[in-house]
């Protein structure tokens, strides 16, 4: 058959299928991290122009050339008025702008204009903190890159790039689908945007990219570990630590762009109810970054978890990162409530439920003391044969992981959620670990594992290579007999600690009826009950973190009691209301 050939017309764009293509170069990765705490950045938020862009037309006829007449100088008709579309406040969820968009799924082109005058610096960055999911990056007329992954940062160098006058154009794309990471199928909500914040990062020709500063585990508290890199064209020298709380001033020696150093001291140990910090300071040639850090130590030890030396059992919740004003774009005044909800719940522990949260999280909890569990959207069905997703999934995980791992609140790398135990999967998930370990050997690797159903028993063949069990179960919910989970103990004798990371019931609201009467807040709270007494008694159960701290939009929950909401909240979405439940929780810490 004879090859189709592309129309060359006035409207060629709209023959070409493969127009993704020409975007699917200069991938921007894990890789392309900097560490930009501490530093002064500028921001790029703002009102951005928006056009709602249903059928891809922005990268179809590349409208980021901005050309307004043909190879010959004939005027051409435009589809586009950048600085005439309407405008929304970065960051932001668009669901939450305009009622038209709030089940919007495509893409969304944003566009705004900024000066820029050259201070001095050689180098220039742009950082987003997050966009979902794929991000298409153009300036001033040129296509720069593109990022997966919808809730990690990710820099992209502009340096030459700027002129006085520039403009940036962003092509979000938040479709589900089912090689993504999470894929098209979750429980929670599909907001769109760009919904951290965008800044600009001037910096010198060699610069600090990135440090780890963290005690040495095994050196009795006695010991702290700093790991530096560096970038640009003086790759040796030496890099200076300032730890002024400590009275420590040192030399780190770098070579070929890397240092380490080992230093003896006894800094204060940062506990939840004790949470201290340090200020330190790194300075390499002209560059200079800032940071505040705990130092703690955490360990597993036979089914025991170690904070400090200390046993100690993680007090915890599960809490999805929304507000019913803001999405997933929360404030920080709605972090810090969060974090005091927990607490108030007599609470150490928060698992930060299933992707990462904003980088304010768990520096808030770094100050307010609070333990996090972060983990990526490895969640339930993923395409685990498929080794652009692995690279999906393990780019995000070193994201999140180069991103707070100067975190002492952080003490958990999770790797997924309610994954079925197949082979691919097994392989997927291991590697995911193996890389966490890797990257960071002071934490511990863990994932929300599912029960063995038919043995009614703790097995996972994943569990081998995780430091902590994390298991969902839904005794009294999902699998009604409350019986089964004094069996799930007894029939398991798991070498490792046990977290159980999800438990709960769905409650409207001051619905109100008997223990049977499914929906009510009477049978969440006799959910919660006998939960709780028997978790208590299980020697290896080292924590707990029931679902979920507050109700939070979720498209496929249509029972009129839920109304799009996953119910499960020991709190209403306004986060005013506590039902039952949440005192029994109140109730269990207390005496733990
Ligand atoms: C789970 C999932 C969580 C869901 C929850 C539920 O096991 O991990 O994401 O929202 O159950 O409510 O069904």
């Amino acid at each position: 058959m004879e090859k189709q050939t592309r129309p060359e017309n006035f409207v060629g764009d709209i023959h070409n299928k493969s127009y993704l293509e020409s975007y699917n170069t200069n991938e921007i990765v894990s890789e392309n991290f900097l560490a930009d705490l501490g530093r002064t950045k500028e921001s790029l938020n703002g009102r951005w122009n928006f056009g709602i862009d249903q059928y891809d037309t922005c990268l179809r006829a590349k409208w980021f050339e901005e050309k307004s007449v043909n190879g010959e100088g004939f005027r051409l008709p435009l589809d586009y008025s950048f600085d005439k579309w309407e405008t929304m406040q970065i960051p932001s969820c668009w669901n939450l702008h305009q009622e038209k968009l709030f089940l919007y799924e495509g893409s969304m082109v944003f566009t705004r204009t900024f000066r820029y005058v050259n201070k001095g610096e050689d180098r220039v960055f742009i950082k987003f903190g997050a966009v979902n999911y794929i991000a298409r990056v153009f300036l001033n007329k040129e296509y720069l890159g593109f990022h997966k992954g919808g809730s990690t940062p990710f820099y992209v160098e502009v340096t030459g790039k700027l002129q006085e006058d520039n403009r940036i154009i962003v092509v979000v794309d938040n479709t589900r689908r089912s090689v993504q990471i999470p894929c098209e199928n979750t429980d929670w909500f599909n907001y769109g945007g760009i919904y951290r914040d965008v800044e600009l990062i001037r910096l010198p020709e060699t610069y600090i990219k990135d440090y780890f500063i963290h005690l040495e585990p095994g050196s009795d508290f006695k010991k702290i570990r700093v790991d530096v890199s560096v970038e640009g064209s003086v790759q040796a020298g030496n890099a200076r630590l300032s730890l002024p709380g400590l009275n420590i001033e040192a030399d780190i020696q770098i070579e070929k762009g890397y240092g380490t150093l080992s230093l003896e001291c006894s800094p204060e140990l940062w506990f939840p109810d004790s949470p201290k910090l340090y200020e330190v300071n790194l300075s390499y040639e002209s560059d200079q970054i800032f940071d505040k850090v705990g130092f703690r130590e955490i360990r597993a030890r036979g089914t025991d978890i170690l904070l400090n030396g200390e046993r100690i059992f993680l007090k915890g919740v599960c809490c999805h990162e929304e507000s019913v004003e803001n999405g997933k774009a929360i404030s920080e005044a709605e972090i810090v409530q969060n974090i005091l909800l927990a607490k108030e719940m007599n609470c150490n522990f928060m698992r930060l439920a299933h992707y990462p949260h904003t980088e304010r999280t768990a520096q808030i909890a770094d100050e307010m003391g609070m333990l996090l569990w972060e983990e990526i959207p490895v969640y339930w069905a993923i395409d685990f044969e498929n080794p652009v997703t692995l690279k999906d999934a393990s780019n995000q995980l070193t994201e999140l992981i180069l991103r707070d791992r100067n975190r002492a609140s952080v003490i958990i790398w999770s790797v997924g959620n309610e994954n079925a135990d197949t082979d691919y999967r097994l392989s997927f998930m291991s590697n995911l670990a193996r890389t966490a370990k890797e990257i960071d050997p002071s934490r511990l690797i863990s994932a929300a594992c599912m029960t063995d159903h038919v043995n009614n028993r703790i097995h996972d063949r994943l569990i081998e290579y995780l430091d902590i069990i994390g298991i969902n179960e839904y005794c009294g919910w999902y699998s009604p007999d409350f019986e089964r989970l004094p069996k799930l103990f007894e029939n398991s004798k798991p070498e490792k600690p046990v977290v159980i990371t999800e438990f709960g019931a769905d409650a409207k609201r001051g619905e109100r009826g008997t223990v049977d009467d499914m929906g009510t807040e009477d049978c969440q709270e006799n959910v919660f009950k006998k939960q709780v007494e028997t978790l208590g008694k299980i020697p290896y159960v080292k924590g707990t973190s029931p679902w979920i701290l507050y109700d939070f939009r979720c498209p496929r929950r249509l029972h009129y009691l839920q109304d799009y909401y996953n119910t499960k909240g020991l709190l209403t979405p306004d986060k005013k209301y506590k039902k039952r439940a949440y005192y029994i929780m109140k109730d269990f810490y207390s005496l733990k």
